[in-house]
């Protein structure tokens, strides 16, 4: 039975999603040190949405405090665009129960890491995710599995609080928008990502400049790890899948430190001769991680939700216990399974 075909969920619309931005807000209003996080290890989209949110708490005079739970933090290059200095604070330091706290981009309470224990003992708990993956949690929950990028709902709640969206604000957002609809090209990109888009392009930060940093800054040895990975790529025709890996002696090989294995994904999945890519990483404590793309044919956010994992119909992940080859033959079967489910 474990084989069985895998059930794609359905995707509803939060029939209350409209109430709900109008309770965030309320709550934030009167928050006078509203404390925000994203989740472990960010990508633009958790800080950029947390960054901008707590920019405009800040312009609106809040005290504001945000981090995320891994311990050390570890500040990605591209942190500088979002300028938010003023107000993120290490995990210690961030506030053990607070009045009201807001998690961004965050699809389960573990994702929040060392914070998780925060969020337990918030009084109000403000949960803004677009993951499907997200079963719910918190006391307000502004969750929209439709849109593109945490913050594009950002947006719209800042509608909700009024006051002017300062420069600063338009980056941050547009950072995650940009990054998560992968430049204005995945599938969740509808017009109205674009009109919030164009209207924080009205604000004049460097776009250019932020793509370079988001997207064209790979160190040297990222390139050459990528040269490693593109060499060893398996196609298997059956399974309509393309894979490949890299190790931990790969990465001391390359030189490459943390995060800098995260694009390679986005090569691997060019590849014509297949719908799913696969890209397994290996990790310091040995466990692959796996990231799962697909062009539109597979729904690979169920298949990782089988294996424990989770993320979007064609962008998805999970942590593989068993081993490179017992991890790529369990993808195999997933996928041939799938590809016998009718629609
Ligand atoms: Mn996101």
């Amino acid at each position: 039975m474990t084989d069985g075909p895998i059930p794609a969920e359905p995707v509803a619309p939060q029939p209350s999603l409209e109430e709900q931005l109008d309770r965030a807000a309320a709550a934030l209003l009167e928050a006078r040190s509203p404390a925000l996080a994203c989740h472990i290890n960010p990508d633009p989209d958790a800080a950029g949405s947390m960054l901008g949110l707590g920019h405009h708490l800040a312009s609106l005079g809040k005290a504001v405090v945000c981090s995320w739970g891994n311990q050390p933090m570890h500040r990605p290059s591209w942190l500088a665009l979002l300028d938010g200095d003023a107000f993120l604070v290490d995990p210690a330091g961030f506030p053990k129960a607070p009045e009201v706290m807001v998690t961004l981009d965050t699809a389960s309470p573990e994702r929040l890491g060392a914070l998780t224990p925060n969020a337990d003992r918030a009084k109000e708990l403000i949960v803004i995710d677009h993951h499907r993956t997200n079963a719910g949690f918190g006391s307000i929950l502004v969750l929209d599995p439709l849109a593109s990028s945490t913050a594009e709902i950002v947006f719209r709640l800042i509608e909700r609080l009024g006051g002017d969206l300062s420069d600063r604000a338009a980056a941050c957002l547009y950072a995650g928008v940009i990054t998560d609809t992968g430049r204005f090209q995945y599938e969740a990109t509808t017009p109205a990502t674009l009109r919030v888009a164009a209207s924080l392009r009205t604000h004049p930060f460097d776009h250019t400049r932020m793509a370079q940093l988001l997207f064209e800054d790979s160190p040297l040895g990222a390139l050459r790890l990528l040269g490693m990975a593109l060499a060893r790529i398996v196609l298997v025709p059956e399974a309509d899948l393309i894979w490949t890996y890299v190790t931990q002696p790969d990465l001391k090989t390359a030189a490459v430190g943390p995060g800098g294995t995260d694009d390679l994904i986005e090569v691997v999945r060019r590849a014509r001769e297949a719908d799913v890519a696969c890209l397994l990483r290996q990790q310091t404590d040995g466990r692959f991680k796996v990231s799962l793309r697909s062009k539109g044919r597979t729904d690979v956010g169920a298949l990782a939700q089988a294996f424990g994992g989770g993320g979007h119909r064609l962008a998805a992940g999970f942590t593989a216990t068993g081993g490179l080859e017992d991890a790529v033959r369990r993808i195999v079967a997933g996928l041939e399974n799938a590809a016998g489910t009718p629609g």
